[in-house]
């Protein structure tokens, strides 16, 4: 029987591994945890929270995604993100997710979502690569693949992947799910 369950564990360790060497982004279809509507996805944080987090009224993929929602003021904004202790400076790092706008909420005005990637040493962030934005034209009745590419700079030693959305003089709120992360 021990020896059953060594071998069982030797295989899950493989898988994990395996599985880290595509995608380095843990609960990446945001379908943990379950049934806790407004959460943060296990593994990510998220700031201004009242406006994020995880829902069960769309999903790319299971039966979750995560809605990111205009906070009240002009110039707020809110968002996830991943914190990855593991950066190795100078090599590439490829950031995707799908998104949905909101049929309820539309992206409107100026505002818009976008994925950018915070560098940091030491837990301080030194630089910020900003990517791509999606705004009132992001569809809402088929997911889109938004997608980043960086290269980490000198010295650092961890990042946030970050899905945000930012108000300006708009409003709305859309869905993001199956985000990924591949190291090139
Ligand atoms: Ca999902």
């Amino acid at each position: 029987m021990r020896h059953l369950l060594t071998a069982a564990v030797v295989i899950l360790s493989l898988h994990s591994i395996a599985y880290a060497e595509g995608n380095i982004v843990p609960n990446s279809g945001f379908e943990e945890l379950k049934g806790f509507s407004g959460e943060n996805p296990a593994g990510w944080w998220s700031w201004n929270s009242e406006y994020n987090g995880l829902t069960s009224e769309s999903g790319r993929t299971g039966d979750q995604s995560v809605y990111i929602s205009s906070a009240p003021s002009r110039g707020s904004h809110s968002g996830i993100l991943y914190r990855y202790r593991n950066v190795v400076p100078g090599k590439t790092y490829v950031f995707s997710c799908f998104v949905l706008n909101s049929s309820k909420d539309p992206i409107s005005g100026d505002a818009y979502g976008q994925l950018s990637i915070e560098w940091l040493k030491n837990e301080r962030e030194t630089e910020r690569t900003w990517g791509i934005i999606w705004g009132p034209e992001t569809s809402k009745t088929d997911w889109t693949r938004q997608e980043m590419t960086a290269t980490a700079p000198a010295e650092a030693d961890a990042c946030n992947f970050v899905i945000q959305f930012f108000r300006r003089d708009g409003s709305g709120a859309y869905y993001a799910d199956d985000a990924t992360v591949e190291v090139k």
